[in-house]
């Protein structure tokens, strides 16, 4: 028995009971769009006292944490048993990320990890790394997780430490609880990252939205998808590019895409991510465009530009002026709510609704691509505008 030790470790979980409880606010905002939250919903610090601290004083008189976590952040979602769950990608110290679980009653607070991580069953060739999971309740009744998987190249030099290959690892589950490792996705490009799974069969077919990439950074044309008769074996012989890189947009270095596409009465509605260059480095933003129900290839509607950039506190972190999102969940009355990582670094809320994200999606002017095409949408507002000026 040691009374500081046993102090302090009442203190922290305090401390983290205070933050996990803690309600979260809906934010005032203009846009007509979404409101954003007051705090991020996850953060490294709602990580379990007991997956970081040996609690036995006489192992660990220090109080030391002897598992440091990094971040939490790119978390899938899914709604369950009326509770909205988050996994969550949850990076060590040691750079290595896993999945955990968070349950919340409400979706924009207490969000509260299971008692332990998830334990992602392997392949023959183990994974280095595991990261950015979406979540998909697919027709077939399983619910599918589809995420990076990440390992060192082979035939490097010695010398090269970092070249590392890309792919989409599979699993699927029942019950959320335990999981079913698949193969990895089979593609015809060298590399894949933000692999999501389409929640329906497309002419009989599991079909992935992909996004081909050459190298572990370079990454390929676009969002691509492609057709597997399989998932238990997955293979796309071909891939088509459905959503273009483009020169001087928001998504002109690369894109990929979010959570999987919500089925709408006007279209498959989209979240994606794309980047740019800066002189302060690559800005990661969010994007939304539709596809067509009969065809999902063909994008219906593309508003110009991002739907969500980083803002404030949200600028800064491990990779600063980063926006990712990777999970969404609808209810039955509409309300949709955004799970979105700032910065690589922890996880937010934004809440809103189908409608006015249909209306965002339909109504919003495409990108002209050029500044003249910017001015006259502009012009065309004014001139609408001129009967209700006061
Ligand atoms: O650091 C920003 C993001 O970079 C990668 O995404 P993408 O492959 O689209 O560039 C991923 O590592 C992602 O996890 C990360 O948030």
């Amino acid at each position: 028995m040691n009374k500081a030790f046993d102090q302090q470790l009442s203190k922290m979980r305090q401390e983290q009971e205070m933050l996990i409880e803690r309600s979260n606010n809906r934010l005032e905002s203009n846009n007509g769009i979404y409101h954003r939250y007051q705090h991020p919903v996850l953060t490294a610090e709602h990580v379990p006292l007991d997956w970081r601290y040996d609690f036995d004083c006489t192992d660990n008189p220090f109080l030391m944490q002897r598992f440091g976590i990094n971040a939490v952040l790119n978390a899938g979602a899914i709604k369950w048993k009326g509770k909205y769950l988050l996994m969550a990608r949850v990076e060590g110290s040691d750079r290595k990320s896993f999945f955990a679980i968070a349950e919340s009653e409400s979706g924009t607070d207490r969000f509260r990890f299971r008692s332990a991580p998830v334990q992602m069953p392997e392949t023959d060739e183990p994974d280095t790394n595991i990261y950015d999971i979406r979540l998909v309740h697919h027709e077939d009744g399983w619910v599918y997780g589809l995420f990076c998987t990440e390992r060192k190249a082979p035939g490097m030099p010695a010398s090269d430490q970092s070249s590392a290959i890309a792919q989409c690892g599979i699993a699927r589950t029942k019950d959320l609880e335990s999981w079913e490792r698949l193969p990895d996705l089979k593609t015809p490009s060298a590399q894949q990252r933000n692999v999501v799974l389409h929640p329906e069969f497309v002419q009989g077919k599991y079909a992935f939205y992909t996004r081909p990439q050459d190298g572990f950074i370079d990454a390929g044309g676009g969002i691509g998808l492609g057709l597997a008769d399989d998932i238990a074996k997955a293979v796309i012989s071909e891939e088509v590019l459905i959503d273009k890189k483009i020169y001087h947009t928001v998504y002109e270095l690369k894109n990929g895409l979010g959570p999987a596409p919500i089925k709408t009465k006007a279209g498959w509605l989209h979240l994606a991510h794309g980047v740019r260059n800066t002189a302060a480095g690559l800005r990661y933003v969010l994007y939304l465009f539709m596809t067509d129900l009969k065809d999902i290839t063909r994008i219906i509607y593309k508003p110009a530009g991002y739907f969500m950039a980083p803002e404030g506190e949200e600028r800064v972190g491990d990779v600063s002026n980063v926006l990712f999102s990777n999970g969404w969940t609808v209810d039955p009355d509409g309300t949709v709510y955004i799970y979105y990582a700032s910065s690589d670094t922890r996880m937010h809320v934004a809440k809103t609704t189908l409608d006015r994200l249909l209306d965002y999606v339909m109504n919003t002017p495409e990108d002209g691509f050029r500044s003249a095409t910017s001015v006259q949408r502009i012009n065309q507002l004014i001139e609408k505008n001129r009967k209700w000026k006061s």
